[in-house]
């Protein structure tokens, strides 16, 4: 199923073309096709999804302060894609698994990586900031789309063992242009794998608008390789959380794949590195202000009487916790030796990694008599 497109003008700016339950004013409107996938979700649950939104705008927060501090290399912030990422990653069973991109934290957060998971490999101590057999969720991919084909080759892997989980798998709207998504998609689709896509369309590939590199939704382009799609208000964690309860049922139910378009926006930079504001206007920020994924729901929760000061305090509280723990975790770091970088690249000891070790240790060597200091 496609959402209903109405009207065929400009749809690629289209951005309120969108299945959605939450308003960005906070009232509750119904939707056909998403309101039986969230009929149990009352305000409690609501509340629990706003605190973990908040919580993970905090550590992104606490990211880009300690990259900006000198303590870690590089972060790609995820601040107005919250709903998105926690709407899609908390509608999963936790022994499915997860593929995400190095932008979603909040999927990471959601699968139960501790502190140091979202940020030891930012900081460039080690490959991977936890072990993904841990929380069921692949290291964060760096690699455009990358990610989708380990998803299918994961999920036939599932087929294969005949249980009933499912693989999720996010990228971006600039990743949709890549070979390797729309590979993954006809291996999903030839051999019906239990994986759900979940395309993060937050209108930009670092610099590059999304309607450059799609004249008509993205979503429009899964039906074509036989995926069932559904075009949904990725700011509205409520929708977001319907579409994917959909699209997990379906694969959970033996019929193939599912596709998502979260229509959403990066309120931040691409990435620590990148200054947006030489391709955006603050006029479009503005507008997009006026979408977050968290006012819209503390709206919701205020006009049902379900967010007081007592609410904001706990969730406050909740949040100041985790950015001191990343914080500490990221300061009490220690520098990893140099070699270690070959650890747990394979899962066995072998000659080609044996002969690199060589070269890399005696390329350290090189330097022990300019600095006595380099680890190794
Ligand atoms: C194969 C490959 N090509 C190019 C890059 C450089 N690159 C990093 S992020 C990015 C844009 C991705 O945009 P999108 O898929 O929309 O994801 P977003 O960053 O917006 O979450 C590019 C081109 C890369 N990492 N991998
Ligand atoms: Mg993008």
């Amino acid at each position: 199923m496609v959402h209903t497109l109405t009207g065929t003008a400009d749809l690629k700016t289209d951005v309120d073309d969108v299945a959605r339950l939450l308003t960005a004013d906070g009232e509750r409107i119904a939707d056909h096709d998403l309101d039986p996938w969230v009929a149990d979700i009352d305000v409690q649950a609501l509340r629990d999804l706003y605190r973990d939104m908040v919580v993970l705008r905090r550590i992104d927060a606490e990211g880009m302060a300690l990259q900006r501090q000198g303590q870690v290399g590089l972060w790609a912030p995820c601040q107005g894609q919250e709903a998105t990422q926690i709407g899609t990653a908390r509608a999963m069973r936790a022994d499915d698994f997860a593929f995400p991109s190095y932008r979603e934290t909040g999927v990471t957060y959601a699968r139960g990586a501790k502190p140091e998971g979202y940020i030891r490999a930012w900081r460039g101590e080690a490959h991977s900031s936890y072990d993904p057999n841990e929380i069921g969720a692949a290291i964060p991919q760096i690699i455009i789309g990358a990610q989708t084909l380990h998803a299918v080759g994961y999920a036939m892997g599932i087929q294969r063992d005949g249980t009933d989980q499912v693989v999720a798998t996010w990228f971006g709207d600039g990743a949709t242009s890549q070979g390797d998504v729309n590979e993954a998609m006809v291996f999903a689709a030839s051999y019906h794998a239990p994986v759900v896509f979940v395309c993060s369309n937050n209108q930009y590939a670092i610099s590059e608008p999304v309607g450059v590199q799609a004249t008509a939704p993205i979503a429009g382009r899964a039906p074509g390789f036989g995926i069932p799609s559904m075009r949904v208000d990725g700011n509205d964690v409520l929708a977001v959380t319907a579409a994917m309860r959909w699209a997990l049922d379906h694969a959970r139910s033996g019929k193939g794949p599912a596709f998502i378009e979260a229509v959403t926006y990066r309120m931040g930079p691409h990435t620590t590195s990148d200054d947006p504001t030489r391709y955006r206007s603050p006029g479009e920020l503005d507008a997009w202000r006026g979408r977050d994924p968290l006012t819209r729901v503390e709206a919701y929760l205020r006009s049902q009487g379900a967010f007081d000061d007592e609410f904001a305090a706990v969730v406050a509280a909740a949040s100041d916790e985790m950015a001191a723990a990343v914080r500490s975790t990221c300061l009490a770091m220690t520098t990893a030796p140099a070699l270690s970088i070959l650890d747990d690249v394979y899962a066995e000891p072998h000659a080609g990694l044996d002969e690199e070790r060589t070269w890399f240790s005696a390329y350290l060597d090189g330097f022990q008599d300019e600095s006595a200091e380099v680890a190794r």
